[in-house]
């Protein structure tokens, strides 16, 4: 029995393995919440041509949403998305020896090309905002994505509750 691969949805593109410990933040959370997904190394500096192709491509093969991540001078979220029609959502990649430089590049995109760019290192929030544009389209994900913002809330509701019932003295001491 052949079981069809299920339609890839995001793409999640970075400059160098280098950023996967970064960039694996948004594959573990759209496969927790269902969302197919590849992972691909694909430089704009190393692999330009290879970076034309797959994001000229990406539309046609199915995909709705990039992620692209890179650091350094970080041209890749913002050539991506130069070169499709797709939302692109850049992860400035952040590292100690770095200064902002990624951050800049990604959220200076001039007039024209919008690039919905992330804080540094934000893959998880890049993965959550391509379940929100999804979720538009996609009513299960749309519930499963509601029921994750209200277990956020909860949490937040019942370290309060134990803040107000101790006291926030004894509650920084045993949390
Ligand atoms: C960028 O240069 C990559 O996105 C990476 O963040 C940085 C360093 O790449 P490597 O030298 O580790 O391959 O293009």
């Amino acid at each position: 029995m052949s079981k069809t691969s299920p339609q890839i949805l995001v793409g999640i593109i970075m400059g160098s393995d280098s950023d996967l410990d970064i960039m694996s933040e948004a594959a573990k959370t759209l496969d927790a919440f269902g969302v197919a997904n590849e992972v691909r190394v694909i430089s704009a500096h190393r692999t330009p041509d290879k970076m034309n192709e797959y994001a000229q491509t990406a539309a046609g093969r199915g995909l709705q949403i990039i992620i692209a991540g890179a650091g350094g001078s970080a041209h890749l979220p913002g050539m991506t998305a130069s070169h499709t029609p797709l939302p692109v959502i850049a992860v400035p990649v952040k590292r100690d020896h770095h200064d902002h430089e990624a951050l800049w590049s990604n959220v200076k995109m001039p007039p024209g090309i919008p690039l919905a760019t992330m804080p540094e290192n934000g893959a998880h929030n890049a993965a959550l905002l391509a379940i929100e544009i999804l979720s538009l389209q996609d009513k299960t994900l749309a519930k499963k994505y509601q029921a994750f913002r209200t277990k956020l809330a909860q949490e937040v509701i019942k370290k309060d509750a134990q803040l107000q019932a101790k006291g926030w003295q004894k509650y920084m001491k045993v949390s």
